[in-house]
């Protein structure tokens, strides 16, 4: 049983099998991710490096956001699949590059050696940038646009994701966080931070599943600010996970943020404020989207399941 939200924001209990519905849409991402990043070269080191980091076992937390999000407005999840996969693709190259050494400089990732240390560093750069191209590849074939969807709707697609990646929101986030190293940001300024370096490919992940699921503008907005709500409640419990996660569980080394001196809501606000925290981001978001019916209850379920996951 799992907590869900009605229009006034009260939370009344549902029967929602959010693990059979994590497996099940996981599943269906994975199926379509094996096929859609095969490339012409399969042998090539290439290829196998981007292959060894997408099927090193991610969560699938933003492809699973946007199918629930085109479900929750009345879409087919199985249209949205080739967004899916060019979402997890990017996602994927930004942690390549993020544990590369002259990031953050990790070891392991999703249980397995980072991608740099299980190929080299110029292969694992050479990963990231082809799994961010090949996600727009993925994302502009042709045979795409014949489904439900019109092109019109395929190109604003593209638009919304490549904002998300781009300058305009993760790699801003990313810069001004290597900036933020020894600093000790305010509030202010490591929100805004967060929005964009893990916020927007969040944001951009649900907008995606709402524009292919045909959301009206209203119905858009509305998932837009619940996405922005749990996309800042999913860092500030990777933050506390940073501090008080089983690495084990977590498949990564934790106290990194530590290590590099990283400014973090732990840091700025302590353990529990910044566990009141991601609590009431979670509850605004679940307000956000209020009067949706029950057809959203998986976007309800994976609100609350940010705030209690162990990895
Ligand atoms: C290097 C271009 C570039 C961008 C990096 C997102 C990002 C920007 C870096 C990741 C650093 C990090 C650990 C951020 C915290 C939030 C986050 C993105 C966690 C990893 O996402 P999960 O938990 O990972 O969804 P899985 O492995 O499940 O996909």
């Amino acid at each position: 049983m799992i907590g869900n939200t009605t229009d006034s924001g009260q939370t009344q209990l549902t029967a929602f099998d959010l693990k059979a519905y994590l497996e099940n849409r996981c599943r269906r991402v994975n199926t379509a991710l094996s096929a859609l990043s095969a490339t012409a070269h399969p042998d090539s080191r290439l290829t196998r490096a981007m292959q060894y980091s997408l099927e090193a076992g991610g969560k699938r937390l933003r492809p699973i956001l946007c199918m629930a999000a085109a479900e929750a407005v009345g879409g087919d999840a199985d249209t949205t699949l080739p967004a899916c996969c060019a979402i997890e693709m990017i996602h994927t190259y930004s942690l390549i590059h993020d544990d590369l050494p002259a990031m953050d400089d990790d070891d392991l990732r999703r249980g397995k050696p980072t991608c740099h240390i299980a190929f080299d560093e110029a292969t694992a750069i050479l990963a990231g940038d082809g799994l961010l191209t090949l996600a727009f590849q993925v994302l502009s074939r042709p045979e795409n646009r014949f489904r439900k969807n019109d092109s019109q709707q395929w190109l604003r697609v593209v638009h919304v994701l490549a904002v998300a990646a781009g300058p305009d929101g993760m790699i801003e986030g990313q810069i001004r966080d290597i900036a933020a190293e020894g600093k000790g940001l305010d509030r202010r300024h490591l929100q805004a931070l967060h929005e964009l370096k893990t916020g927007a490919m969040i944001r951009a992940s649900v907008a995606i599943g709402g524009i292919l699921g045909g959301a009206s503008e209203a119905e858009l907005t509305q998932l837009e600010r619940y996405a922005q709500k749990i996309g800042l409640a999913f860092q500030v419990m990777d933050d506390i996970l940073d501090v008080e996660g089983d690495p084990h569980t977590m498949g990564k080394r934790g106290g990194a943020d530590e290590r590099l001196s990283k400014s973090t809501y732990p840091r700025l606000m302590g353990i529990d404020a910044s566990k009141d925290l991601a609590l009431q981001l979670v509850d605004d978001g679940l307000k956000a989207i209020g009067n949706f019916d029950n057809k959203s209850d998986p976007l309800r379920a994976i609100a609350r399941y940010i705030v209690t996951r162990k990895r």
